[in-house]
C-alpha cells in the first residue's frame, strides 16, 4: 500500500461525507486533490468553500474521462458504482482505482469487528461498540454508521478495537481488507436498483468474510440461509445464533435465543452464559437477533460477559428505528423511517401485537411489496401509500386492508390519525428509500415526529 501521496494526483469521486473526509485527508498529506462529482456545481454548496480551502480542485456535473486518465489515484466513495464507464476506461489506461474502506484499512493494523447485512446493521454496531467500552476496551465505532474510516485514519486515532458498519456498497470494493471479526446479519432483497439480482448483492454482502483467516470468528444468523449460504466460504471460526435450540446450530458454539433469554456457548464463555433479554428496550424479535449477533461478535473481540449485560440493559435504541413518536389519543405513532426495503417493514410490523396503520413509500429500489400482503392481512388496519412508489405499492396491496393515497407527510399522518383507534398503533415504514423528497431518511422521520408533534 502506497502510504506517500505527497504531489500526486489524487481524484476522489463524490462529495458527500466521505468525499470530504478524504480530501481532508489527502490534503493534509500534500497530495494534489480533485474532487469529481456528478452533480451540478449548484448543488454543491457547502462542499465546495471547504475544498476552496484545502486547496482542492472540484469538478462538477460528472466525472471527465480526462480527468481520471491523469490521475495517479482514483478513490471512490461508497455511493459510487464501480463500474461507471469511466472509471472501467481509467483501470484500463493503467490507473489504480480503489475505494475508501480499502484505502484506509490499507493504515489500520488495530483488530476491526465489522458488521454487514441487510437490516440491523448500525443497532448491532452500536450494541457491540457499547458492550466493548463497558468491557473496558477503547473502540472507535465508525463506516456506513455516517463516520468514514478515512476519518479515523486522517485523526491519527489509535483505539484498541475498531467496530465498523460495512454496507454491500463499501464491501464492492474491498481487496485485502480483512476484520478479525466479521458479522452477517441477513440477507434480502435490498438496493436491486444498484445491483443485478438478489444473487450479485449476497455475494456483495458475502465478501466480508473472503480475506478471513484461520483465528478469525465469522458470526453469522443460523436462521436465514442466504447468510448462511455467504458464510460457507469462511475460513475462521464459525460462530450462529438463531431463535429455537441447539440441535438447529450448525455446531456446538454460538448462541439460542430460549424465550427471553440469550444463551451463549463459546471457547471465550467456557461453559454457558445466560444473558436475560427482557430488560432489552429495543422492540421486535429481530432486536433480539441483533443482540444476540452483537453478542457474539463483542466476546470474540475481548468483551466480558457482565459488560455485555450492562450495555444490553442500558442501550435504549436509535432514532429512526421503531422510535416512539409519541401517543395522541390512545394511537401509538411509531417512526421507522430506516425501513427502507420490504424485510425490514416485516420486522417492523412483527413488533406489534396490535392493529397497525402502515404508512409506506418514497423512491421504489426494486422490492416485492407483495411479500407485504399476508402480513398486512393479518395485523393491520389500513395502509396509507405516499410518495414515488405510491402507484407501485397499489398495485401489489391496494385493497388488502383499506388503502389511501396521500399528498405527503402532512397529509399521511392527518389520514392515520382519522383511520387509527385507541389502542392502535401508526408506524411510519417506508420499505422505500426517501431520495424522492428528502435529503435521508433521517430527515423523513424528523418530518414524521414534527407533523405527530404538531396533532397534540
Ligand atoms: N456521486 C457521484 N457519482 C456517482 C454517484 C454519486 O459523484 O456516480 C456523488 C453524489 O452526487 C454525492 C456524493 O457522491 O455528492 C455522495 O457520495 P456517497 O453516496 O458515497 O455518500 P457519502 O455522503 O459519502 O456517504 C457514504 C454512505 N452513503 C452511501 O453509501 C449511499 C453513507 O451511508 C455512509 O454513512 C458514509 O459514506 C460514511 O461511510 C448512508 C447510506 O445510505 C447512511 N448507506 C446505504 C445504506 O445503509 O443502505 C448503503
Amino acid at each position: 500500500m502506497q502510504t506517500d501521496f505527497s504531489g500526486k494526483s489524487i481524484v476522489i469521486i463524490g462529495a458527500g461525507k466521505t468525499g470530504m473526509a478524504l480530501a481532508r485527508f489527502f490534503s493534509a498529506r500534500g497530495a494534489r486533490v480533485t474532487v469529481s462529482d456528478r452533480a451540478p456545481l449548484a448543488a454543491l454548496g457547502d462542499p465546495r468553500r471547504e475544498l476552496q480551502e484545502l486547496g482542492a480542485a472540484l469538478e462538477a456535473g460528472g466525472h471527465g474521462a480526462d480527468t481520471l486518465a491523469h490521475a495517479d489515484l482514483v478513490v471512490l466513495s461508497p455511493g459510487v458504482p464501480h463500474d461507471l464507464p469511466a472509471l472501467i476506461e481509467a483501470r484500463r489506461g493503467g490507473v489504480p482505482v480503489v475505494g475508501e474502506v480499502e484505502l484506509a484499512s490499507g493504515f489500520i493494523h488495530e483488530p476491526v469487528v465489522a458488521v454487514t447485512g441487510t437490516n440491523g446493521k448500525t443497532t448491532t454496531v452500536t450494541l457491540i461498540g457499547e458492550m466493548l467500552k463497558a468491557s473496558g476496551r477503547d473502540v472507535w465505532v465508525g463506516g456506513n454508521i455516517g463516520r468514514p474510516l478515512i476519518e479515523y485514519v486522517h485523526r491519527r486515532e489509535a483505539r484498541e478495537r475498531l467496530v465498523l458498519e460495512l454496507s454491500s456498497f463499501q464491501l464492492d470494493t474491498i481487496e485485502r481488507f480483512r476484520p478479525r471479526v466479521a458479522v452477517l446479519l441477513n440477507i434480502s432483497a435490498d438496493h436491486l436498483d444498484r445491483y443485478d439480482g438478489l444473487a450479485a448483492y449476497a455475494a456483495a454482502k458475502a465478501r466480508i468474510f473472503e480475506n478471513q483467516a484461520a483465528g478469525d470468528t465469522a458470526v453469522v444468523n443460523a436462521a436465514d440461509s442466504r447468510a448462511m449460504a455467504a458464510a460457507a466460504g469462511a475460513r475462521g471460526r464459525l460462530l450462529t445464533y438463531m431463535r429455537g435450540c441447539w440441535a438447529q446450530l450448525p455446531n456446538e458454539q454460538g448462541a439460542v435465543i430460549e424465550g427471553r433469554s440469550l444463551v451463549i456457548r463459546t471457547a471465550e464463555t467456557g461453559g454457558e452464559v445466560r444473558l436475560d433479554l427482557s430488560a432489552l428496550a429495543l422492540r421486535g424479535a429481530h432486536n433480539q437477533e441483533n443482540a444476540a449477533a452483537a453478542a457474539l461478535a463483542a466476546l470474540a473481540a475481548g468483551a466480558h460477559p457482565d459488560g455485555i449485560r450492562s450495555a444490553l440493559a442500558d442501550f435504549r435504541g436509535l432514532p429512526h428505528r421503531l422510535q416512539p413518536a409519541g401517543t395522541v389519543d390512545g394511537v401509538a405513532y411509531v417512526n421507522d423511517s430506516k425501513a427502507t426495503n420490504v424485510d425490514a417493514v416485516l420486522r417492523a410490523l412483527e413488533a406489534f401485537e396490535r392493529s397497525v396503520v402502515l404508512i409506506m413509500g418514497g423512491r421504489y429500489k426494486g422490492d416485492d411489496f407483495g411479500l407485504l400482503r399476508e402480513p398486512l392481512a393479518r395485523g393491520a388496519r389500513a395502509l396509507i401509500v405516499m410518495g414515488e412508489a405510491a402507484g407501485r405499492i397499489l398495485e401489489k396491496l391496494g385493497g388488502v386492508v383499506e388503502t389511501r393515497r396521500a399528498a405527503d407527510m402532512r397529509a399521511a399522518v392527518a389520514l392515520a390519525r382519522r383511520l387509527a383507534r385507541p389502542g392502535d398503533v401508526v408506524l411510519l415504514a417506508p420499505g422505500c428509500s426517501s431520495f424522492d423528497a428528502y435529503r435521508d431518511y433521517r430527515q423523513r422521520g424528523d418530518d414524521f415526529m414534527q407533523k405527530v408533534a404538531e396533532l397534540s
